[in-house]
């Protein structure tokens, strides 16, 4: 089934056109440590299953955006075994709690290659389909990703993931001052405190959508399969 090149969308403050080439699928940290107790976000007396509302709507959108071939890329907060990319000030922010590297039941909290740090199984990377690995909130800092996506004339993002105010929100600002279009996906993003994702999103569409345009998996859906 072969697309339109745009598709327009249902979007805040208004219509996202999507430019079929020149667009990817960004998943945000869908990651054991952040959804499954006894990783890094229940680490920090988090509610996990708050963030389980998240996994069909993104499941559904990356069956329906793989139909068509388009681009997907995953991102993982983490660090490597040895720390060495682990700031101190990260390290020494939770108080209370298992702190980053610390053995957990999903292994070490929060390190590459361990349990925890995988993407859930829902939605785990298909072959071919890019996987970053970040140290810090934003997906631009200290990753190839700015590079992988001008080589592939990438202009515009859907983001989906978790946290809406941490991991997604420093990311979308991070691509909004590289030039990109960011859709950020309302039932697709989450955050352990609701109030906090519904301010997140109203922070982005504000003033004529400052950082980028918020919608719901519905409308691509639909455009997807029409
Ligand atoms: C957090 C993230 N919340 N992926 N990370 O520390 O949002």
């Amino acid at each position: 089934m072969s697309l339109p090149r745009v598709l327009t969308l249902d979007a805040d403050p208004r219509p996202f056109a999507l430019d079929t080439a020149a667009c990817a699928l960004l998943v945000i940290d869908m990651q054991r440590d952040f959804l499954e107790p006894g990783g890094f976000g229940a680490s920090l007396g988090n509610d996990v299953s708050l963030l389980r509302r998240t996994i069909e709507p993104t499941r559904h959108l990356l069956a329906a955006w793989r139909a068509h071939g388009l681009p997907v890329i995953h991102t993982r907060e983490g660090h490597d075994p040895a720390l060495a990319d682990l700031p101190r000030s990260k390290y020494e922010r939770n108080l209370t709690g298992p702190r980053i590297g610390d053995l957990g039941p999903m292994g070490r909290i929060l390190v590459r290659g361990e349990p925890g740090h995988a993407i859930i199984h829902e939605l785990a990377p298909h072959a071919g389909e890019y996987v970053i690995d970040k140290p810090g909130k934003g997906a631009f800092w200290a990753t190839p990703l700015h590079a992988h996506l001008q080589e592939r004339r990438i202009r515009q993002l859907v983001v989906t993931g978790v946290t809406t105010e941490v991991c997604v929100h420093t990311t979308v600002r991070e691509a909004n001052d590289r030039g990109y279009d960011c859709l950020v996906l309302a039932d697709a993003t989450g955050s352990y405190f609701p109030e906090f994702h519904l301010a997140a999103l109203a922070m982005i569409r504000a003033q004529g959508g400052i950082f980028g345009w918020v919608g719901t998996t519905a409308p691509l859906l639909r455009a997807l399969s029409s």
